[in-house]
């Protein structure tokens, strides 16, 4: 199976993007983590997403915070599907880091998740491996299932309290 690369612009990313890894997990997805700045270290950005696809991923999640130019960068050089989490910054509530991300110009897109919705990006990221993979299909299957079932768990007991 094809790995997925998560990539974040800093440590201080990393609280936010373990949700990322913990829903990676639960589907039983490879993934590589690395720290590599758009800004700071834009040769290693530039290396990691030029041998990406060679090095065995089949989808990049890039994470970044504040002017998030990662994921932009990243798309530029691979032709991997790139994922974008626009991570909360302290300057309005990571609104700058959504726009980052989401408004790429028209040939370079990055599938842009909401904003510290690690786990969404997961969830994504299993979607595209599952094109080439039946027994990531069955999972997310079961996937839906279960959060259907909980959600009517959830109804059925809201109903029952709110009776009248
Ligand atoms: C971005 O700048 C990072 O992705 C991070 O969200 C933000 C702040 O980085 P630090 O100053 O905390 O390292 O590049």
């Amino acid at each position: 199976m094809k790995k997925v690369c998560i990539v974040m612009g800093s440590d201080s990313d990393l609280k936010v993007m373990e949700g990322c890894m913990n829903k990676l997990d639960t589907f039983g997805v490879p993934y590589d983590v690395r720290i590599v700045s758009a800004h700071r270290t834009p040769a290693a950005a530039e290396k990691l997403s030029k041998n990406a696809a060679a090095d065995g991923y089949g989808v990049i999640i890039a994470a970044a915070g504040k002017a998030a130019h990662l994921g932009g960068v990243l798309a530029a050089q691979t032709t991997l599907p790139v994922i974008g989490v626009p991570i909360k910054s302290s300057f309005m509530d990571g609104l700058d880091s959504l726009l980052s991300i989401v408004q790429m110009p028209s040939g370079i897109p990055v599938a842009t998740v909401g904003v510290n919705a690690a786990d969404n990006a997961a969830i994504l990221a299993v979607q595209m491996l599952a094109l080439s993979e039946p027994e990531l299909t069955e999972k997310l299957a079961q996937f839906k299932a279960d959060m259907q079932a909980s959600v009517e768990a959830k109804d059925a007991k809201i109903s029952a309290q709110f009776a009248k």
